[in-house]
């Protein structure tokens, strides 16, 4: 550590700005303003290096599931360090946590998803899946089905494949992403559609239509060079898109029309947070690989997983040779065993059911009742611990402000001022609290979420 100075904060931020490049930030520019430096966190508030408490309306990155302090989880993690703090499966070997944690996973995961790859984030997972995905089809002598389909404004990660399966448009031009094989389709954006020229169409319309652009692009390019599907059940970086109900299960017969393999991405989605351990419950469908890492341990260890159906997961698993894949850390036995002790809390918490009958209702009832007729929200979305507010500039024609992201930020300023943390996607505010949160605290998150909306409002001149 250097020497700490007078003003312990500026201290830290001169260093961080001269040697730490930051995650989807500008550089020269935060540098210029200067981190928030976080030093504590407990229940749903965070502390800064000022003393500043701020409530943690997005459970960190959408993953804190159990909500900060938890000490059950720090000291499964600190046994696993002292008894076997490192050990990898590439020896013909395994360890008691990868194992247990494989065995827990079966039991919670859809029907017929029985077996789990691990490793370390949501971006790797993704990537292994589409490796398992290319893999399958050479297994089954289709080595030409390679296309990989998923839709815009998604959000995959990072990794060279996972931002080539990633749909926001952002991400791809200063790597020359996406690589060539990956397609994409319209996302089931209902609350966009007018803006998109569809008029006043009903969701289950719109779910049909976009469901429909799917199967026309599968015949364009063609069926048979198609390897699969991915999707958020609900889409989050994108914006908090809640699919109209009839559209998963369409995609799910269109895939089955044309045999391409389904892959769910429940990096969000996972682990109750709307309502059902899986995203993929809540919409009715099976998924035949899912993907998931976020809220499996609450974020207290890096750890990922990819699950199989029984489809992949027969063949793959029977194939009679070394599956050439595999990372020095999948299965970490630390990560593992808080993973472990975070699903059997959230069981014994019963925190799933409580965010789908009891905190989650409350979240949703009031965020729609604080924001009905509000002359800046278009619409409340959401389920289980996910709300969007989604600011338009005309409520009527459903139309947006010009320039994506200037009123959410705006916005965001006021909330962060509050001492209440919210993401600004283009200029929906969303939220995404732990599942340990109380009722009075969200009344604290949506308290302070209408004042930030208001006084954003008034600066617009809408109230
Ligand atoms: N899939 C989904 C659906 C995600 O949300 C990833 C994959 C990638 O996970 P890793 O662990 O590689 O980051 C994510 C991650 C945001 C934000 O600003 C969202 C994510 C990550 C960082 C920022 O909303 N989601």
């Amino acid at each position: 550590m250097s020497s700490p100075q007078h003003n312990q904060t500026k201290h830290w931020q001169a260093l961080d700005a001269a040697h730490h490049i930051h995650p989807f930030s500008d550089t020269a520019a935060l540098n210029k303003e200067g981190v928030r430096v976080i030093t504590r966190a407990d229940g749903v508030y965070l502390w800064d290096s000022e003393g500043k408490k701020m409530l943690d309306g997005m459970s960190g990155l959408w993953c804190v599931q159990i909500g900060y302090g938890n000490h059950e989880l720090a000291e499964a993690g600190y046994e696993a360090l002292k008894t076997l703090p490192y050990y990898n499966h590439f020896f013909k070997t395994s360890n008691p946590y990868t194992i247990e944690l494989a065995t827990k996973l079966a039991q919670i995961l859809p029907e017929g998803h029985e077996r789990v790859l691990f490793a370390n984030s949501g971006s790797e997972a993704n990537d292994t899946a589409l490796k398992l995905i290319r893999y399958y089809w050479n297994l089954k002598g289709k080595p030409e089905k390679k296309i990989h389909l998923s839709r815009e404004m998604a959000y995959h990660g990072v990794t060279m494949a996972a931002a080539s399966l990633s749909g926001l448009t952002p991400m791809h031009p200063q790597f020359d992403l996406p690589l060539a094989g990956f397609e994409k389709v319209p996302a089931p954006y209902w609350y966009g559609a007018k803006a998109a020229g569809h008029g006043d169409i009903a969701p289950e319309e719109f779910g049909a239509l976009i469901a429909q652009k799917l199967e026309e692009r599968i015949l364009e390019i063609g069926p048979d060079r198609i390897a699969s599907f991915s999707g958020e059940p609900v889409q989050g970086a994108g914006g908090l898109l809640f699919p109209p109900e009839n559209y998963w299960p369409l995609v799910q017969k269109i895939c089955a029309k044309y045999d391409i393999l389904i892959h769910a991405d429940e990096v969000i989605t996972g682990f109750g947070r709307i309502g059902e351990w899986f995203g993929s419950q809540s919409y009715g469908f099976v998924p035949d690989i899912s993907t998931m890492a976020k809220g499996l341990s609450s974020g207290y260890q890096p750890i990922s997983a990819i699950s199989l159906g029984p489809r992949m997961g027969d063949v793959i698993a029977n194939a009679n040779e070394e599956l050439v894949h595999g990372y020095t850390y999948s299965g970490h036995p630390v990560a593992s065993a808080v993973a472990l002790k975070n699903l059997e809390l959230i069981e014994r918490m019963k925190l799933v059911p409580r965010v789908k009958n009891d905190i989650g209702p409350y979240l949703q009832r009031r965020m729609r009742e604080t924001f009905e007729g509000h002359p800046m929200v278009g619409e409340v979305r959401g389920r289980g611990l996910l709300c969007a507010i989604e600011l338009v500039a005309d409520r009527q024609e459903r139309s947006f402000y010009p320039d994506p992201g200037t009123v959410g930020t705006h916005c965001r300023n006021y909330c962060f001022n509050s001492g209440l943390i919210m993401r600004a996607i283009r200029d929906t505010m969303v939220c995404a609290p732990p599942f340990i949160i109380s009722e009075a605290e969200v009344d604290e998150l949506v308290a302070k979420a209408k004042d930030a909306i208001d006084k954003t409002a008034k600066d617009y001149g809408k109230m």
